[in-house]
């Protein structure tokens, strides 16, 4: 890792128009946290950037949507997102946002740059229009089906259901988003990043250069290069985003794509006036952090503008995760299948550190990957608590029962010990190892191996028979324990800052650096303990039943969604209609009909007389708040026995999509017997 000098660690600015969810966290800011506390913690000059992608049309969908200004919708978001971000650990250096005046400006100037320097290709082509709406329809704003997969609802740029990326004209029957019209096609002017050109430098610089790569990244990269690259439109006709510097395209922003990337730079500007040695100097190691969806963006396209602006460094790896699924479904913000962060820190307060555990150790990083509920809680319950937290805590309670909670002098070193001196050198290697691989997950497991050490160390060794005796061995035991404690205070801060913090509290003492982790005196002899507290607690059943429920609730409203109407009946005369006779009519009495938990029995005043009706209603409405309803009876229905009560007539209901039932009332009241025709 000594290598380079300084880090710029970056991780994909979300766009703000949404809250943050499982997903995002466990693709992208869990692993690019751990990794700028790691290099802060072995006292590397690091940044770690963060922000809001503010731009494009995700955006000024959203605020069509709701009526509301494009502005309004990203200052809402941007507040949610930034402050989840930080209650939940996430450790920015700056947490920026693209509608900063010094993103425009910096945005603005890289495009003059480059389009002084020659390298956009101008354009003048058909694009899709709306014409009602007056609108070029770009990327998301135009819909039809996918020429791949048939799916009716591609975007202009992708296709979600089968994940191919598109160009608007190869949609069949293209629709405007807005109108749903069916657009006409108009000329207009873009400014194109000549892709084509920079194929085989990008062959080389990633192809040959960069095998180090993580295999899913390569493998898309490649599969890109191999199918050809072609020139890529950086200007939109659009009015929201950074407006194109050039007199002749007043009317024009930046292609989100061109300008979201630049906003790494424009924060770092933004949190330092030494900025430019974070993204000009060679000696820098530049890492972005991102989904899977983001790889073209930030392995072909953004660094074929930062190597033709020609002042700034190329990323030295882009290590993208896979996706994470939600109880084995795709996880959706539309479905509202997520978990969301700000809901999480809410319903879980103080155990921000379960879910960085849980979402660290089942990150997708060479797969996607599962998130359940049932897991959530094992990993809480048999993990966090029954390793990392009981370790710590039978040390410490231990250490107060025999010695007062003062660190006791150890007497004399075994073999055991000197095992786990070099058990614990072994652990903190390969952490490192696995942290500066981008392999997380196994870097987790081994923290998770140094409390499981020193279980087993207190198990072969059993302090509480020591005590009575051998008081020099316990010593010496309880002394490695709190070593160990420690240690892993150290170790585990990456993945688990707000346990590390607790931990480090109770041992009353500084964070030690990193690379003092494996000498065994981070706690001195006669050193005073704090009380011990718990790291962890059990989750019960229950809170694990409510987060299961309320995914429930997702579902079946998606299910209600996509129900769809049932179709038209066969056509009837005019006379078959006639010869129902449907009279408003006054609900008199209403009563249970005892043992049968659907039906109402009824007395109704139809305007011809009054009588009784069994009707299927009970689930829905109760006997005393019907009373004096009016509704429409079907009165020349044949006369029907429903347990053992005669039904004359029938109530009509409105039966919703969910199969629950309405009455259909007048909208004022009417005279019974009116006549419904
Ligand atoms: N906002 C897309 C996304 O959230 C985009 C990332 C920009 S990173 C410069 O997937
Ligand atoms: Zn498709």
């Amino acid at each position: 890792m000594n290598k380079f000098k300084r880090y710029t660690v970056t991780s994909a600015l979300p766009y703000a128009n949404g809250p943050v969810h499982i997903g995002h966290l466990a693709g992208v800011y869990v692993p690019a946290d751990i990794y700028a506390r790691y290099l802060r913690l072995k006292n590397q000059d690091v940044v770690f950037i963060g922000g809001s992608d503010e731009h494009g049309v995700p955006i000024t969908l959203k605020a069509r949507k709701e009526g509301v200004t494009p502005q309004q919708i990203v200052d809402r978001y941007h507040e949610i997102i930034k402050n989840s971000f930080k209650d939940f650990g996430i450790s920015f250096d700056i947490y920026s946002r693209t509608s900063n005046k010094i993103h425009h400006q910096t945005a603005s100037d890289f495009f003059t740059t480059l389009y002084n320097k020659g390298e956009f290709i101008e354009k003048t082509s058909m694009q899709f229009f709306d014409e009602a709406e007056n609108q070029f329809l770009a990327d998301r704003y135009i819909m039809g089906t996918c020429p791949k997969c048939g799916a009716e609802d591609a975007y202009g740029d992708q296709c979600e259901k089968c994940g191919s990326s598109l160009s608007a004209e190869e949609l069949i029957n293209p629709r405007s988003v807005i109108s749903g019209n069916k657009p006409i096609l108009k000329e207009t002017k873009h400014w194109f990043l000549p892709l084509d050109k920079y194929e085989s430098e990008l062959k080389q610089w990633i192809l040959k250069d960069h095998k180090d790569w993580k295999a899913n990244v390569y493998g898309q990269c490649k599969s890109w290069l191999d199918s050809g690259l072609f020139p890529r439109a950086v200007t939109r006709d659009l009015d929201w985003g950074v407006k194109v510097p050039l007199e002749e395209a007043k009317d024009k922003v930046l292609y989100v794509w061109f300008d979201a990337p630049i906003g790494y730079i424009s924060a770092t500007r933004e949190l330092t006036k030494d900025w430019e040695k974070y993204w000009k100097d060679k000696d820098t190691k530049l890492v972005h952090f991102i989904g899977k969806d983001n790889i073209v963006f930030h392995c072909i396209i953004f660094p074929s503008m930062l190597r033709h602006e020609g002042s700034y460094i190329l990323p030295d790896n882009v290590p993208a995760n896979e996706f994470l699924n939600l109880e084995g479904d795709k996880i959706s913000t539309s479905r509202n299948w997520a978990v969301w962060l700000h809901e999480y820190l809410e319903e879980f307060p103080g155990q921000q550190d379960v879910l960085r555990y849980v979402l660290c150790s089942n990150a997708p990083e060479t797969k996607d990957n599962d998130f359940t509920w049932k897991d959530f809680q094992t990993k809480n319950n048999s993990e966090l608590v029954a390793i990392m937290g009981n370790f710590i805590n039978r040390t410490m309670v231990l250490t107060h029962k025999y010695y007062n909670g003062i660190v006791p002098e150890p007497f004399k070193d075994t073999e055991y010990e000197k095992e786990i001196r070099s058990e614990i050198k072994r652990i903190k290697h390969s952490i490192e190892k696995n942290i500066e691989n981008y392999k997380f997950r196994e870097a987790l497991k081994e923290v998770m191996n140094i409390t499981r050490l020193g279980n087993k160390y207190l198990a072969d060794t059993e302090p509480w028979k020591l005590i009575k005796t051998d008081e020099d061995r316990l010593k010496t035991v309880l002394y490695y324990s709190i070593q160990i404690s420690a240690i892993s205070a150290v170790l585990s801060e990456p993945f688990l800052p707000f346990t590390a913090e607790k931990l480090l509290k109770m041992l009353d003492i500084d964070k030690p650096e990193w690379d003092k982790a494996e000498d065994f005196d981070l706690i001195k002899s006669g050193h005073k303990l704090n009380s011990a507290e718990l790291l962890f607690s059990l989750i019960e059943d229950d809170k694990i039943e409510i987060q299961i429920q309320k995914l429930l609730r997702s579902k079946e409203m998606n299910e209600l969604e996509k129900k769809t109407v049932l179709p038209q009946k066969d056509t009837i005369s005019y006379d078959d209609f006639i010869k129902q006779d449907i009279r408003i009519s006054t609900i008199l009495e209403a009563e249970k009909v005892p043992k049968a938990d659907k039906l109402l029995k009824l007395l109704v005043d139809t305007g011809i007389d009054k009588r009784t009706i069994v009707s299927g209603i009970a689930k829905y409405y109760r006997p005393e708040e019907i009373i004096g309803k009016q509704v429409c009876v079907l009165v020349n229905l044949a006369p029907r026995n429903l347990r053992g009560i005669e039904s004359n007539g029938m109530i009509l209901m409105a039966e919703d999509k969910d199969g629950s039932l309405k009455f259909i009332s007048p909208e004022n009241a009417c005279g019974n017997g009116s006549v419904i025709s």
